[in-house]
Parts: C-alpha cells; structure tokens; sequence
C-alpha cells in the first residue's frame, strides 16, 4: 500500500531544482512504499516562485514560508533558502511535526548546528542533510572497500575542492544568484559551501577530524552588493587550505577555492593506507580508482610488474544504487545522487534506521568548518570536538 509523502518546498533556486527532480522521480526508480506529492513551494519572488511550481508540479505558492511549514496538509520540509534562513525554518518546522531535510551546510554556526539538532531530536521527527556526494556510486564504493577493511592502516587523507566561478571583480554578492558572497546569509566562502562537503565524505570514510590548523584568504576585498548597490567589503572566504589530524592517527590535506582558473566543479577525494588506496574526481564521475597492494606469500614469484591502479566502471548492478538504473556499462548523473539520497532517507523512515547524514551527524562537519574558520583567524591549531 503506497502511503503519500506530501512536500512542502522553501526556496526554489538550483537545489530546490535539484530536490524536486528526486521527488518526482523516486517511485520510478525505487521499491519505496512513500508517493511524494508536491504541494506547495515558499519563496518570497511570488513571480518567480509560481514559474518554479508551474515547472516542477507544485499544487501552490506561498510567500510567507511559515504557512507552508504550519500547513497541515504538509508531511516533510525541505530547506532550501539561504544558510542564515535554514535555523528558523528547522526550528519550526520542528515544532509543527514535519520531517526535515536540509540542505547543507546545516547551519551559519556550531552554536545554531547545536540548537537544530536538539530541536529535531525533541521532536522526534526524521532529519536529513542532502550531503549528496556520499550518494555517488563511486563514492559509496570506495566506503564499501573500507568497509570491507581493503584499504588496511589509514596513512593520508586529501581532498581537493575548485571552482572558478568568483574570480571576476564585478560578480556581486548577496541578492538571489550571489548570496554565497555575503558572509551575513551564507555564514562563510568556501569553507561551508565546499569543503563542507569535502570534510563530510572525509569523515564519512576516514572517520573524525580531531585538529586542523587553517589558511584562508580573500582575493577581491570589496564587492558591490546586488540588493543595495553600494560597495561592501566581502567578508567570506574565497578560498581555504587546511590540514587535518583523523581521530585514526592518519593526516589530511584539504584545499578549496573559487580562483582555480578552469576548475568548474572539481571535486576530488584521496586515501591512501597500508594495502590499497581508493581515488575519486567528480570531473570523471562513474570511475572509482583502486589500488590494492597484494602481500606475496615467502617463496612466490612477485609479479610486481603487473601490478597498479584499477580504474573501475562503477556501474555493474552490484555496485551502490545501481541495479535501480540502467544495464552494466551506462551511467548516471549528478540528480541521481539526490535521487539516490532521497531513496535512502524514505527507507530509513520505513525501516526505522534513521539515514545518515542526519542532523547529529552533519554537526559533526559544522564542528570542523567552525574549528577551520577559527584556526585561520588565530594562525593556530583547532580542536575540532567532532566525533
Ligand atoms: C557552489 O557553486 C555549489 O553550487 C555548491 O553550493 C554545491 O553544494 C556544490 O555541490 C556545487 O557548487
């Protein structure tokens, strides 16, 4: 028996896109009991809100977010506005019942991160961040490998994340395309809108980041602000370099910016242990690359000469969400991985296993950006306290 999972959207920009996509294509792709229903969309643009729900199939329009969160023809909200909206709208969403997913960085801050989790966890209701790269296929195999212990002792951790989107001096910031650039709605630069991702699959893979030591820096110091017109000084980071200490005795390197001429969406994961090592780059996106050191009984012939990198095809139906697609050998895209987060988080409601990364878990990633932000402004090592 299908039961419907009625959605309530608030904002309606690229994410807001991308989730939609997954609500309307889950049930074609996953065994799920779940039916989401689009039912209402909130953003303040009411023009620009009715296009986006013309579009995706939303039944109405509000734009006051707190009708759509209280309604009670409402199952789930999906937090899509800017970072400095994301607190309140938890907080009631939280308070009306409603299940919760959001997307990331959680939060502006530990302190807000901190708050939204108790909040959700009171309440008792599902929660998810959409860290969406855990759900790459080929992400979620290299978890399989180390899960299945074939990467050995962990030694190094390195994570690269790139764009090039900001370089010019007359991009603005704040306003609806260019609110990344304002440190007053997006909290931070690079660090909450890309390593953030890069330190959650770290620790999705390598476990807790226990103490970095940062650099940040800010290329164009003054931008003119898109709502105002006027000159401000830019608070975010445009990019950010650090290094890391893993609960598990290994180190990381982590570096991101929005200044690495050609770099679009450059997304890159490293580990390297004891017997093998796994390598990923979202630029080649269905690939995993494998390197599995094999010990050589005494007395065998060593065929070293055959040994190296495997690059693997991560799209045979064994491989992570993969059966739910298409035959061996033909790939999917970046929405699948909404898609794919979305399958589990209905499955964790059905299940009762609640799906990670839920709010407890993307505090943790919080916890480090905070602990980054914090070393770059003192030049010291940060405790990060995640676990
Ligand atoms: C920034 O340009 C951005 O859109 C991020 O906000 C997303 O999280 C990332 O996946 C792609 O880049």
């Amino acid at each position: 028996m299908s039961k419907e999972l009625r959605v309530g959207m608030i904002g309606y920009g690229f994410m807001g896109r991308a989730h939609s996509n997954a609500y309307k294509r889950l049930n074609d792709f996953f065994p799920v009991e779940h039916r989401p229903a689009l039912k209402a969309v909130a953003a303040r643009d009411a023009t620009k809100a009715q296009a986006f729900a013309r579009n995706w199939g939303y039944e109405r329009v509000e734009t006051d977010w707190k009708k759509v969160v209280r309604a009670d023809d409402i199952d789930l909200i999906d937090v899509c506005a800017p970072n400095h909206m994301h607190k309140d709208i938890v907080l009631e969403a939280a308070k009306a019942g409603k299940m919760v997913c959001c997307e990331k960085p959680l939060a502006m801050n530990v302190d807000e991160a901190q708050e939204m989790v108790e909040a959700v966890e009171k309440a008792g209701v599902p929660n998810m961040v959409w860290y969406n790269y855990r759900r790459v296929p080929a992400i979620a195999l290299a978890k399989q490998i180390v899960d299945e212990k074939r990467i050995g002792k962990p030694f190094h951790y390195r994570a690269t994340y790139l764009q090039d989107w900001t370089i010019a001096e007359d991009v603005p910031q704040g306003g609806a395309a260019t609110w990344r650039l304002d440190i007053d709605v997006a909290g931070s630069g690079v660090t909450g809108d890309l390593l953030a991702h890069s330190i959650d699959s770290a620790m999705w893979l390598n476990g807790p980041i226990s103490r970095v030591v940062a650099r940040t820096e800010t290329f164009v110091k003054q931008r003119k602000h898109a709502v105002t017109g006027k000159l401000q000084d830019v608070g975010i980071d445009d990019a950010c370099m650090f290094l890391a200490e893993f609960a598990n005795g290994s180190m990381g390197t982590f570096e991101s910016t929005r200044y690495a001429r050609g770099r679009k969406n450059f997304n890159t994961l490293e580990l390297n242990g004891a017997d093998g090592s796994v390598y990923f780059d979202l630029e080649d996106p269905e690939y995993l690359h494998f390197f599995e050191y094999t010990r050589q009984a005494p007395k065998t012939k060593v065929e070293s000469h055959l040994t190296g990198w495997r690059k693997i095809h991560v799209t045979n139906s064994e491989h992570p969400y993969m059966d739910k697609y298409w035959v061996p050998g033909t790939c999917i895209g970046y929405e699948h991985t909404f898609l794919n987060a979305l399958a589990d988080f209905v499955t964790g409601i059905e299940t009762g296993e609640p799906t990670q990364p839920d709010f407890r878990n993307a505090l943790q990633t919080q916890k480090v950006c905070d602990a980054v932000l914090l070393s770059a402004k003192t030049g010291l090592w940060a405790d990060t306290g995640a676990e």
